[in-house]
């Protein structure tokens, strides 16, 4: 029995600068993910959580995750997930995933709370726990009644951080999770590749699929393909050719920069990278100027997608500030946001009148955000000077 392992594909998402090619970028990668498993002849496909980037997709999140779906259920191919907290939406409302489990394109295990099933892959019996994202302070309530299958193989699919991972706001470690009782764990949920054995046992994150920041974004991106059929599991990555790069330069002044930026060959790249540029120290306006320049000129060039500079100082009580002097792009498109921000030239101005915009149908929301702006004697301020500029 092969599966392959998937989570995060946060479909829908498209950041960083909410742009047409970035929310295509996550549709790429999950299709690539698509295409190995058809390739491979895998039995199943597991995901392991963060399917949709928000619990009330748009009608072309919908489409683009129909197709591919669709496209796998062809080649007679399961489709297996659990959701993640990004895949919750409050109570009332119908679970994303629901639909897509109602129109036969896959197989919802879990969606609120732990469920163990049986499933018949080519008719052989997996037995399956699925634990969906569950906060850290209920999770331990739930652990204690998980019941375990007693089919011949046995995974656990959760969505949830391992303490082992030594993060903040950890669910449960591998021991609460009685990892030892199964012959694979699948996780999803920490964004980076992560792999380790407990008692023989091989435990993956495989990681999002595409990056959503610059530090997803600093290493390969993969899906796992991970062979039951013999006793010994064998766990095979499968590096993701899709993902969009992203380069990062740290430099001290413009010769610094133009040095590392003159290494780099950017006709290897299928797609323009997302380039983002941190000048350290103490900068005189000419240097951050050049940079700037530069960094503008290889948009308009259409080299890289993104273009980012932003300024790290430390201050004299140590503190390190990190301020974004310049971002710009090679996008065609335009979202309303990006409209907003070049109309009133205003980050934090163009956010209100957004959320504004975006709540209007209710005017509860409206009332309150008016009144919260009328209070803030430095917004109203701002607001005068950007009126009398006009
Ligand atoms: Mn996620």
């Amino acid at each position: 029995m092969l599966l392959l392992h998937v989570s995060d594909t946060h479909l829908g998402a498209n950041k960083p600068s909410k742009l047409k090619e970035r929310e295509v970028d996550f549709y790429d990668a999950f299709n690539e993910v698509m295409e190995i498993a058809i390739r491979e002849h895998v039995d199943a496909v597991i995901h392991a959580g963060d399917f949709f980037d928000e619990p009330k997709p748009t009608p072309q999140v919908y489409l683009y995750a129909y197709r591919a779906l669709r496209k796998l259920k062809e080649h007679g191919i399961d489709f297996l997930v659990i959701a993640g907290q990004h895949d919750q939406p409050r109570a009332s409302q119908l679970p994303p995933l629901r639909v897509l489990g109602e129109m036969g394109l896959l197989k919802l295990l879990a969606q609120d709370y732990p469920e163990t099933h049986i499933v018949k892959i080519r008719g052989e019996e997996l037995g399956i726990v699925a634990i969906p994202y569950i906060s850290p302070v209920k999770i331990e309530e739930y652990l204690k009644n998980i019941r375990v299958p007693d089919t011949n193989k046995r995974i656990l699919i959760a969505h949830l951080l391992l303490k082992e991972l030594s993060i903040p706001s950890a669910h449960a470690s591998l021991a609460e999770l009685s990892a030892d009782k199964y012959n694979y764990v699948a996780l999803g949920d920490y964004h980076l590749r992560y792999e380790t054995l407990y008692r023989g046992v091989p435990i993956a994150y495989t990681g999002s699929t595409e990056a959503l920041d610059v530090l997803e974004a600093l290493s390969d991106k993969y899906t796992a393909l991970v062979d039951l059929s013999n006793r010994e599991v064998r766990v095979n990555w499968v590096k993701l050719s899709s993902p969009r790069k992203w380069i990062r330069i740290e430099a001290r002044n413009f010769k610094d920069f133009f040095d590392n930026i003159s290494k780099i060959v950017f006709e290897k790249y299928s797609k323009p990278p997302i380039l983002y540029v941190t000048l350290k120290g103490k900068q005189s306006d000419l240097e951050i100027r050049r940079v700037r320049d530069y960094v503008n000129n290889m948009i308009s060039e259409k080299k890289i997608l993104i273009g980012r500079v932003e300024v790290e100082k430390e201050e004299e009580s140590g503190v390190v500030t990190k301020s974004v002097l310049f971002e710009g792009t090679s996008s065609f498109t335009s979202t309303l946001d990006q409209v907003v921000y070049s109309v009133l030239g205003d980050k934090e101005i163009a956010e209100i009148v957004l959320t504004l915009l975006k709540s209007s149908e209710n005017r509860e929301d409206v009332k309150l955000i008016v009144n919260r702006i009328l209070e803030d004697e430095r917004i109203v301020n701002k607001i005068r000077r950007l009126v009398s500029t006009r």
